[in-house]
């Protein structure tokens, strides 16, 4: 899975790097992909925990500038998380958040940017919410959760248990 977590990480550059390509900021294309309230053995974090994560898809053929997008697991405080400076999710591809109680962007070795936010997810069920400026772009509920098991996007726009989690990858049913 550490593997997984680079690939992920990539996808993630500052805005510095990529000035020379477009960037938009049709935060529309942001779409909530897959959430995983219960991490057992899915994936870990640069420092070895097992946070809760939602996975963001750039469903554009632009790279977007998350600057100022928020995000939260409810609509009470739309502004748990807002999205600083200098990140940018790349056309086509996937983040993770780590959903770990405190909030910290940081970027590791070799440029990469890790997330954390200031909330978690409750296997019991809650919702994921993206939104900028109180408007409310993309919401997804989910109800009682299994351990590793994600919660995930499919191609014709439903949502389904997985059992086979793609942090940062493409979802996968089997
Ligand atoms: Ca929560
Ligand atoms: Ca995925």
């Amino acid at each position: 899975m550490k593997k997984l977590i680079s690939a992920v990480l990539c996808a993630v550059l500052l805005l510095s790097s990529v000035s020379a390509l477009a960037i938009t900021r049709d935060f529309g294309m942001v779409k909530i992909n897959e959430v995983m309230a219960s991490n057992g053995e899915t994936i870990d974090d640069s420092k070895g925990k097992s946070c809760d994560w939602i996975e963001l898809w750039n469903a554009s053929d632009d790279d977007i500038d998350l600057s100022g997008l928020n995000l939260s697991d409810g609509k009470k405080n739309l502004a748990k998380f807002t999205f600083p400076e200098g990140v940018t999710l790349a056309k086509g591809a996937y983040m993770i958040i780590f959903c770990s109680d405190y909030e910290q962007v940081e970027t590791l070795d070799g440029g990469n940017v890790e997330i954390h936010v200031p909330f978690k997810l409750s296997a019991d069920g809650e919702k994921v919410v993206i939104s900028y400026q109180d408007v409310i772009l993309d919401i997804v509920r989910f109800d009682q959760q299994t351990k590793d098991v994600s919660y995930a996007l499919k191609d014709d726009g439903t949502w389904a248990y997985c059992d086979t989690p793609t942090p940062g990858a493409e979802n996968k049913f089997e």
